[in-house]
């Protein structure tokens, strides 16, 4: 994935606080009831730069792909609970889960029942005991494969920010999260004011640029655990883990005051530009629709009060 070039100089004007782009590892859960093959076959992906997490008890398999959101997973075939033919099947039935690469694991020998593990929605059949460096490679390029098109699949084409569907999983996953953990987290709204008459007054493409100001301006101020999708045209949500709803006010706060004083350029002459801003979080919510709805109609309220303002 490429992120946008940057347009034209006025995304420049902004203070140049870019964040180091931290090199993501690739994700690898294996599951595995053996410890010990299981830790081998850790040890060996991680040494070379690779991130795993073993589960044991197959029947959780489910809940933590959701956790850990590995690139590829390693799965044994004979286990207690259950075999890895069932478990494939079972998480190729879920949409969200179809491309991740399976990667059978297992002592089987017999051609016939490889052949049949991998029409359960295996990609490959690795014969333990593996051979380390074809073992790695093979583990390695098929990850990182994923995470390239896992990349490309999640972003907005436009503000290269998450796209709405990845959002909405975001939302879910780090309200549970916060909810279990007791932790606060925060969640805001971002609607551009009258965009309609932006495009009308000073053409699409200023009101694109507009887009990607705000988009990258977000990414600069906001934190790196702080995630950030367009949810559609010209709205955005932020999702703000371990934030009150109180700090998350005063940080968008001087968000907003900068978006307005920046100074956009069209064909038609320069502009400036405003957003409103719905703010929830928790503690407050059982939820994570709740706490949508909540941020949702906060914006809405911060519409009706003129604009240009962050209501919670
Ligand atoms: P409000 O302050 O109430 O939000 O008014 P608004 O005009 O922003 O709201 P409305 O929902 O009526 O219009 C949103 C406009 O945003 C309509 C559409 O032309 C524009 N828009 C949505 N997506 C894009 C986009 O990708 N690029 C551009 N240039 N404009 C977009
Ligand atoms: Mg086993
Ligand atoms: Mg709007
Ligand atoms: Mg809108």
């Amino acid at each position: 994935f490429v992120k946008p070039v940057r347009p034209i100089d006025l995304v420049d004007k902004l203070d140049n606080l870019t964040k180091a782009e931290e090199p993501e590892l690739c994700r690898v859960l294996i599951v595995d009831d053996d410890k010990i093959m299981a830790d081998y076959h850790a040890a060996l992906l991680e040494l070379n730069g690779m991130k795993t997490f073993t589960l044991r008890d197959s029947l959780q398999i489910l809940e933590y792909l959701s956790i850990f959101n590995p690139d590829l997973i390693l799965l044994d075939l004979n286990m207690p609970e259950c075999n890895g033919y069932e478990i494939a099947k079972l998480i190729r039935q879920v949409p969200a889960y179809f491309r991740i690469p399976i990667v059978f694991l297992s002592g089987e020998k017999n051609l016939e029942l490889q052949m049949q593990a991998m029409a359960t929605g295996g990609d490959d059949f690795i014969t333990k005991p593996v051979q380390p460096e074809h073992f790695i490679c093979s583990v390695r390029l098929r990850a990182e494969r994923m995470r390239m098109l896992r990349q490309y699949m999640e972003r907005d084409g436009l503000s290269g920010l998450y796209n709405h569907s990845v959002m909405k999983q975001h939302i879910e996953r780090l309200f549970l999260q916060a909810l279990r953990t007791n932790n606060p987290i925060t969640l805001a709204m971002i609607d551009l004011d009258s965009f309609k008459n932006v495009n009308d007054t000073y053409g699409h493409v200023a009101g694109d640029m507009v887009i990607l100001s705000i988009a990258r301006l977000l990414e600069q101020r906001l934190r790196g655990t702080d995630i950030i999708g367009r949810m559609g045209g010209e709205e955005f949500a932020v999702i703000m883990p371990n934030t009150p709803v109180g700090y998350a006010y005063k940080v968008i706060e001087e968000i907003r005051a900068k978006f307005e004083s920046m100074c956009h350029e069209s064909v038609n002459g320069t502009f400036h530009a405003t957003f409103s801003c719905g703010l929830a979080g928790l503690p407050g919510y059982t939820d994570p629709t709740g706490l949508y709805n909540a941020a949702d109609k906060a914006l809405y309220e911060a519409k009706a009060l003129g604009r240009n303002l962050i209501h919670m």
